[in-house]
């Protein structure tokens, strides 16, 4: 047993290991669980005399050691400098610009509710939320739209068939999806007391034929202002300040009679055309299609909030006025961005939703 040549075939074969698996043949030749040189000599050792046995199996402990140690180091440096090589031969440039990701955004509709909403805002105006299923009270009665009102034919409404519950569901009062925003109105002065000033963003939802321009689910959103002595030069004023803003130009707006039977005055109020600026035509004397040639474009109802609403939410009309208003955000983004069809919102094509990056 001859430790001290396996000790210098060792040390030789150590100085020429290059690769991993040099070192694990290596491993194997000198300290395999079988064959392995020194292992031999360390099962041998029960046959020797206990002197014998002290003295070799001390030196082949030591020298086991010695070559587990050598191991452990050439492991880490070969695999250190595999690294370095594989970093140094990598194609990787750190210079190239990444690979970016796609970015979502808003829809232009959702876009608009907030901004909308920002600047009421902006005029001391709170956005509220009402629900989409209302009651016929709600939605019609209050809102000085009795039973058998001709203005109910205004909205083709889709009724629902729901079980009796708190609120809604009778023959008299059945559930309903509203046709406008304007239940919010009924929902929140039955709520609070005045001052009141909330704009009401939402979905609505009419039983009609859709084409370019009337969808059967749409948005409105509405706003609300009561107190002590609000009077119709505040409904313009405010109004007035939203239009100029939301269409950024100092463009004229003007007031029309208008019938809702929720206001007394009620008008419609109609912003100066952006495409011909009033002019009714072109600068090459075309007829301007965007406003039809009038000059004009309609933008949404108002009016002074009706008495008997007032009265139907346990306000005092001798106590309190106020104003109203109602607008549909689809017509609103399809005026500002020259859009023609607005089914396009709803049907969810990129190469439309992308536009509004
Ligand atoms: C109303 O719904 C009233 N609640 C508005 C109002 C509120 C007036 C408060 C006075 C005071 P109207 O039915 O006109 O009014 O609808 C309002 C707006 O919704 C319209 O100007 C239009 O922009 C939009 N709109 C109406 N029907 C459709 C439809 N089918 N598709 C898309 N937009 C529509």
């Amino acid at each position: 047993m001859d430790l001290t040549s396996i000790e210098r075939d060792a040390l030789a074969d150590v100085e020429r290991i290059g690769t991993l698996s040099d070192l694990e043949a290596f491993q194997t030749t000198y300290l395999g669980r079988k064959e392995g040189r020194l292992t031999q000599v360390l099962r041998t050792l029960g046959n020797l005399s206990p002197e014998e046995k002290k003295q070799i199996g001390q030196a082949a402990n030591q020298l086991r050691a010695l070559l587990e140690e050598k191991i452990a180091r050439k492991k880490q440096s070969l695999e250190q400098s595999s690294l370095l090589s594989a970093l140094e031969s990598s194609k990787l440039d750190t210079s190239l610009p990444g690979t970016s990701l796609t970015r979502g955004h808003s829809h232009p509709i959702a876009g608009a509710i907030r901004e909308i909403s920002h600047i009421f805002r902006s005029i001391g105006f709170e956005a509220v939320e009402g629900p989409e299923i209302e009651t016929d009270f709600n939605n019609f009665t209050a809102l000085n739209i009795p039973q058998h009102h001709p203005a109910r034919d205004l909205h083709d409404t889709f009724y629902l068939n729901l079980a009796s519950e708190k609120g809604g569901g009778s023959q008299e009062n059945p559930w309903l999806l509203r046709t406008h925003t304007s239940p919010v109105q009924i929902r929140l002065m039955q709520a609070v007391k005045p001052p009141v000033r909330i704009v009401a963003p939402g979905r609505v939802y009419r039983h009609e034929a859709v084409d370019a321009t009337h969808a059967a689910v749409f948005h409105q959103i509405e706003g609300l202002a009561i107190d002590t002595d609000i009077t119709f030069a505040d409904l313009k004023g405010s109004l007035k300040y939203f239009a100029q803003t939301f269409f950024q130009s100092d463009l004229q707006v003007r007031f029309r009679p208008g019938y809702f039977p929720f206001v007394e005055p009620g008008a419609e109020m109609d912003v100066q055309c952006f495409l011909c600026h009033g002019a009714k035509h072109l600068k090459d004397g075309t007829p301007c299609r965007l406003c039809k040639a009038t000059g004009w474009i309609e933008l949404l109802g108002a009016g002074m909030v009706h008495p008997n609403v007032l009265r139907n939410v346990g306000y005092d009309p001798a106590q309190v006025t106020g104003f109203a208003f109602g607008m549909g955000i689809e017509r609103m983004v399809m005026t500002r961005m020259g859009i023609r069809d607005i089914r396009l919102f709803l049907e969810s094509d990129l190469r439309f939703l992308e536009q509004f990056a």
